[in-house]
């Protein structure tokens, strides 16, 4: 072909992709096409045909190449480089002042100004942009790592695949909320119904459902949106020092920003937008569930730093829960995982937050006698986000003449075992364990849920006829699953039970928390078993792990403990855990974090020993020798040395002739717990000792200022962040050092929280 006429058709390629790229947006995102429907097909066909006819023309950036690809099996993993966090929230216009005033006086201002926008309730993602081209998006996940959703992103023609500015970026993070507009939503459950498929329960649900399709192509039939409202990691690019000019940057890259986005002034300010949003609520196109307050001044929200997994500088203000009145038709129980009977109201179906309610949980016997609901009653339910509805009072005005009492009945609807409620507790259980088929399908969906070994496509159905076949008593048999077993229950095609079978082999590779967490232990969500992987490291030593020790572990008390160690003690539970293990699930040795630093006399009166006070224990904790010595002194020296009585001499050293109190001290040495024989050395100040690094420009101190003032109180100031730094100081413009302590979880303070910790506030 003639050189003039390539360079022609090259041409014309990039005219219509600018042409459709520019429609695109006006008809999507700014919702004001300029040209007719036809018009635009006819525009798009001629890409799609130059591009067929000249594939050497194709950019992945095209407008053409949105849908493409074939179906993946599975979403691989993504880190994301800077961690998404979750935003802390508020209900109460009290929450709000409070909030307000925390910022006030971390900044030292009078009156804050405020970037508000509402809060979408749909799915956040993070788009990744390089040199202009989008080249990565992911679902948020856990905020450190999610799922790569490229290809269905890339379906959704509101998101830009290039960036309009010239010289593009290096790199940025684009983040925001996914969400089906009401109308779409609407549309898209008639269109399933036709088709007699599941109708979508609101439209969040369809839009984290069309997100994860592996299928783009269907992805693409689903018309989702997208609001972006964050920017993170930008290489290459000078930031605007307002959150708010941050948003307007990202409408000239024609990403969709909220309209209703506002920036205010003050605690009276926020409130205002709370109650105008509120009242715009209904008439919005797309479901909110509350506004968003971010401090507008880039510099101070890096002043504020941030608390566990979210950020100091903003809040959501949520709505308050949808309420509706309904009946009562009867109240039966449900069995849970644990065997916990929860008494159930069906109700006569109703709308409420969304969704139709035509259950809700009346939590225990006790409350159903508090609330005095009874089958027959009218009802108000409530529906507060994503959690189940419940029963929250009687409208007794409108009881009919004849009612009927709910009884908890004798024995278990789904095995028929005992139902027991011991005396002093609120639940009552059934007693048949893992022989209750109810509880061993809430065994193994929880094993298999999202959150613990994320077996995807093993619901409830599947649950019901694998243990209700006799094919799955235990999780463990799950990996002795394989195609025929499963392809002849219902519902499932060979490719289907091709893919359950891999899901279920993929599971295999998980982590020590994740492991924990989906065994299940009564009392043990996810963060508990979080903070189990990190304590003890590996699953011997937990499954080792003596009651006293347990309550070692950050928030564990007496009650867990105990549950913990009554479920490892199960012999049945300790085969299950065997079985996993020679089955292939394995797990990488988690990295033990460190132990919160203690005093020997805050250790010593954290034994408890009997008749040791806290008095006491700080003299014992001056023992000649230390606490090697202390141990295996007999009363005559304890009475000698430390002038105690001879009671409590006698006490202690029946305390550490107790092999069990020993196995706990020896268990805590094992996992490295130290402490000083020096009170005053530990207690002093909590600087001493620690690893600092600094990053970013302060507000106030320089760099060199504040390194001064961290070694004068015994601290040291390192120059990059790892598992060894305690605490990361970030100002402003920080760049990859809070990134990086942020993804290790290493605690992140602004200058207020640095002269805070040096106790100069
Ligand atoms: O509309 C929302 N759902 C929304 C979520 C929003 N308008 N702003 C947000 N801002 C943030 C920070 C301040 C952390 C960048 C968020 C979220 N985060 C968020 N969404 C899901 C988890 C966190």
């Amino acid at each position: 072909m003639d050189r003039t006429v390539r360079t022609d058709i090259a041409k014309r390629a990039r005219e219509l992709r600018e042409a459709i790229e520019l429609h695109n947006y006006r008809y999507y995102v700014l919702d004001a096409p300029t040209i007719p429907d036809a018009e635009y097909d006819r525009l798009f066909r001629e890409l799609q045909d130059l591009e067929a006819r000249h594939p050497e023309l194709i950019v992945p950036e095209s407008p053409a190449q949105r849908v493409g690809g074939a179906p993946l099996s599975e979403f691989r993993q993504v880190t994301h480089r800077t961690p998404m966090l979750s935003l802390n929230n508020a209900f109460e216009d009290e929450e709000v002042v409070a909030f307000d005033r925390r910022i006030r006086e971390a900044l030292g201002a009078r009156e804050v100004e405020y970037a508000v926008e509402p809060k979408f309730d749909g799915v956040a993602i993070s788009l990744t942009y390089q040199n202009g081209l989008l080249v990565q998006g992911a679902t948020r996940g856990d905020g450190y790592t999610g799922e790569d959703v490229t290809a269905n992103l890339k379906t959704v023609r509101a998101i830009p695949l290039r960036l309009q500015s010239d010289p593009p970026p290096a790199r940025l993070d684009v983040r925001g909320e996914m969400l089906m507009f009401k109308r779409d939503f609407e549309r898209l459950n008639a269109e399933q119904a036709l088709k007699g498929e599941k109708l979508f329960v609101n439209p969040r649900n369809a839009a984290a459902g069309s997100l994860r399709q592996l299928d783009p192509r269907i992805t693409a039939t689903r018309r989702l949106a997208f609001f972006a409202y964050a920017l993170e990691g930008a290489e290459g690019l000078n930031l605007p020092k307002t959150h708010s000019a941050l948003l307007e940057y990202l409408v000239t890259q024609r990403f969709p920003v909220c309209v209703e986005r506002k920036v205010v002034r003050g605690v009276q300010g926020l409130l205002d937008y709370y109650h105008s949003i509120g009242e715009k609520r209904e008439t919005l196109p797309y479901h909110i569930d509350g506004v968003v307050y971010k401090v507008n001044d880039l510099r101070r929200q890096a002043q504020m730093g941030f608390v566990a997994r979210a950020p100091r500088f903003a809040v959501a203000h949520k709505f308050p829960a949808e309420e509706a009145m309904t009946e009562v038709l009867e109240i039966d129980v449900q069995v849970g995982r644990t065997g916990a009977i929860t008494p159930v109201a069906r109700l006569k179906p109703v709308f409420v937050g969304g969704v139709t309610v035509t259950n809700a949980t009346l939590h225990n016997e006790d409350e159903v006698r508090r609330k005095d609901i009874r089958i027959g009653d009218t009802v108000i339910v409530r529906r507060a986000g994503d959690v189940i509805p419940e029963v929250v009072s009687a409208v007794l005005d409108r009881r009919p003449a004849r009612t009927r009492e709910f009884i908890m009945p004798k024995t278990c609807p789904v095995c028929g075992s005992k139902i027991i409620r011991p005396p002093g507790e609120a639940v009552a259980r059934c007693s048949g364990g893992l022989y209750c088929p109810a509880q061993r399908k809430q065994a193994i969906l929880h094993f298999a849920g999202r959150r613990a070994m994320d077996i995807e496509g093993l619901g409830e159905k599947l649950a019901d006829q694998l243990v209700d076949r006799g094919r799955v008593e235990t999780p463990a048999d799950l990996y002795r699953l394989d195609i025929p077993a499963l392809a002849d229950l219902e519902r499932m095609a060979d490719l289907s039970a091709g893919n359950l079978v891999r899901a279920i082999e993929n599971s295999k590779k998980t982590t020590l928390a994740r492991f924990i967490y989906s065994l299940g232990i009564p009392n043990v969500g996810e963060a508990t078993a979080k903070e189990l992987a990190r304590f003890f490291g590996s699953l011997d030593r937990l499954m080792r792990a003596s009651e006293k020790t347990l309550q070692y572990v950050p928030d564990i008390g007496s009650e867990v403990a105990r549950s913990i160690v009554q479920f490892f003690a199960e012999r049945h539970n300790q085969e299950v855990i065997g079985k996993l293990r020679s089955a292939g699930v394995r797990w990488e040795e988690e990295k033990r974090g460190r132990l919160k630093p203690t005093t020997l006399a805050q250790f010593i009166g954290w034994l408890d020993i009997p008749g040791v006070g806290p008095s006491a224990a700080e003299r014992l904790a001056e023992y000649p020798g230390g606490f090697k010595r202390l141990m295996q002194a007999d009363a005559q020296a304890l009475r000698r040395e430390l002038d105690l009585s001879a009671n409590a001499a006698r006490s202690v050293v029946d305390y550490f002739s107790n092999p069990e109190n020993r196995n706990v001290i020896e268990q805590l040495m094992d996992l490295g717990v130290t402490f000083t024989k020096d009170a005053a050395e530990g207690e002093g100040s909590p600087v001493r000792g620690k690893t600092f690094v600094l990053t970013g420009t302060l507000p106030n101190l320089t760099r060199e200022a504040a390194k001064e003032k961290i070694e004068a109180m015994g601290g040291k100031v390192a120059g990059s962040v790892s598992k060894k730094t305690d605490y990361v100081v970030a100002g402003a413009e920080a760049g990859s050092k809070l990134a990086t302590a942020q993804k290790l979880g290493i605690p992140i303070l602004g200058e207020e929280g640095l002269k805070e910790l040096l106790g100069q506030l």
